[in-house]
């Protein structure tokens, strides 16, 4: 292959890969953005460019041959099922103690979230991110990325009154009952085109159940928001389906970029060198780790910080759901943008959405994703051996996670007479504490990069995603990760280039 130079190459097109490309784009920098999804901008033969929740397949889980849903079991059946196996836009990527949920596609993460956009309260900030500038982060970065990703809230009179969301009233009113704050979580779902689906006058995506393997319609994911913006600029190349494995010094200076290009069978089917001055890292917080580990361990980057791997947490995530009575339904139909969550964060370490069970019939269940505060962290490291990269975590470091959600769920049990769902996650099972959403850390800000994520060892190479993160933001994280790159990009534009 032949060996292009770019003055600037980005890995992942995430938040923080989005963020920085179009930073330096602005700025007058050639940008190339590499990614190991897909585009997802054309239609399959449904006519729509994702699948639904209900009806998996190909496009909904990337290189699976069986469905791997977060929710594994309904009424106590499994319900995963054969797929063939395809470059899909949802990643159940499994370790040994957790399996990690990832977007892969133009657009990371945000083509699969839930779309929740919050911003940590300011008293938790310090412990979010210990050494960064409240202030600036405050005045300045979270308000930029809000306006950036589009993010607001329902508007309450609507929330009120809507079929969609009986299922948060429900939530609403369990909570209060037990005396604990009610809040509405912001989104970056477009609520005038949420209320024309339930006025049945838009396709309707929210209200047809899509969510986890990308919306057709109303969530602005990034490819409505930065992404648009990039290519606005004209500077930026994104090649989908183009995978990097490996990034060395290149002699005469900026570094050697190795990329396969895939197929949507997930084989290799080229590979290419690429020259760049500067690289930023923005494969999410396991991607990040997982290259820079073996590339450290490999002999590429071997004066990578030892603290590259560390610092790994799921920001605390465990779901679980409540059996509600017969006379206290939460409606067949479910909008699958969550908008409420119960804060018992300062008591009780947990901060729990009302989240749906958008299955069209109705369940009787309330179901919360819960993020709470949990100290365990995990290493990444090289295994030589099976040639890929481990993950240390335990399943059994989630307790602290069940406990904290306990001190809500137990108590709302309590006050309405309630019980827990156990058919949700296999047979008897109350809690989900086999997964995260929301991986945070292994590369972790001033501590195996500067503070402003610049790599230590070798100038002109940056983490910018979630990786800088360590292990837990309070809240859903795409916000902060969004804010933080905002902060670091403007640094290192106005000092490194
Ligand atoms: P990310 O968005 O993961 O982007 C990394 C990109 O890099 C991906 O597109 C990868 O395919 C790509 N990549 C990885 N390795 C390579 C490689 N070697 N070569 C080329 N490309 C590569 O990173 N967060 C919230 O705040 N609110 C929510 O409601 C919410 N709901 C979620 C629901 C689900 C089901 C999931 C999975 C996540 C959810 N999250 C939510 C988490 C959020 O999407 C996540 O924190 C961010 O997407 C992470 O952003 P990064 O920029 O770090």
């Amino acid at each position: 292959a032949d060996a292009a130079t770019v003055p600037a190459l980005v890995i992942g097109t995430g938040y923080g890969g989005s963020v920085a490309a179009l930073r330096l784009a602005q700025a007058g920098v050639d940008v190339h953005m590499v990614e190991m999804g897909m585009a997802w901008d054309t239609p399959g033969s449904d006519g729509k460019i994702f699948a639904n929740t209900t009806t998996p397949d190909q496009r909904s889980f990337w290189l699976r041959t069986r469905t791997k849903q977060p929710l594994s079991n309904f009424l106590g059946f499994p319900i995963d099922k054969a797929i063939p196996r395809y470059t899909g836009v949802l990643d159940a990527e499994e370790f040994s103690g957790i399996t990690v949920y990832q977007g892969r596609g133009v657009g990371g993460g945000s083509l699969v979230n839930g779309g929740m956009a919050v911003t940590p309260k300011r008293e938790y900030f310090s412990g979010v991110l210990p050494t960064v500038n409240a202030d600036e982060m405050y005045n300045v970065f979270y308000p930029r990325a809000n306006a950036e990703l589009g993010v607001s809230y329902i508007d309450p009179a609507w929330f009120d009154t809507t079929e969609c969301y009986q299922y948060s009233r429900v939530g609403r009113k369990h909570a209060q009952r037990s005396g604990f704050p009610f809040v509405y979580v912001p989104s970056v779902y477009d609520w005038t085109y949420m209320k024309q689906e339930a006025a049945g006058t838009a396709t309707k995506s929210a209200l047809a159940g899509e969510i986890l393997y990308g919306n057709n319609h109303g969530k602005k994911s990034l490819q409505k928001t930065y992404i648009a913006r990039i290519r606005a600029t004209g500077r930026v190349t994104i090649s989908p389906l183009h995978k990097v494995t490996s990034v060395a010094p290149a002699t005469g200076g900026g570094y050697t970029v190795t990329i396969d290009q895939i197929n949507t069978n997930g084989d290799t089917v080229a590979t290419k060198i690429v020259t760049a001055a500067k690289v930023f890292f923005a494969a999410g917080s396991v991607g990040t780790s997982k290259l820079l580990v073996k590339l450290r361990s490999t002999g590429a980057l071997p004066n990578l910080s030892a603290e590259v791997g560390k610092g790994w947490g799921d920001n605390g995530n465990v779901m679980c759901g409540r059996a509600n009575h017969l006379w206290d339904p939460t409606g067949s139909l479910q909008s699958s943008i969550p908008t409420a969550g119960i804060d018992n964060w300062a008591a009780g370490g947990a901060f729990a959405e009302v989240a749906p069970l958008p299955t069209g019939i109705e369940t009787f269940a309330s179901f919360y994703l819960s993020i709470t505060k949990n100290t365990n962290r995990a290493e990444f490291s090289w295994n030589a051996a099976a040639g890929k990269a481990d993950l240390n975590w335990q399943t059994a470091w989630k307790e602290p996670s069940i406990t904290a959600a306990k001190t809500i769920f137990d108590k709302i049990n309590s006050k309405e007479g309630t019980i827990y769902r156990t058919d949700l996650f296999g047979t008897y099972k109350i809690w989900g504490d086999h997964l995260t959403y929301h991986p945070l850390g292994g590369a972790v800000l001033n501590r195996a990069t500067d503070n402003y994520g610049r790599l230590l060892g070798y100038a002109g190479l940056y983490v910018v995603d979630g990786a800088l993160i360590p292990g837990n933001t309070s809240v859903n994280p795409f916000v902060t990760i969004t804010a933080l790159a905002e902060r670091n990009i403007e640094k290192i534009i106005a000092t490194d280039l």
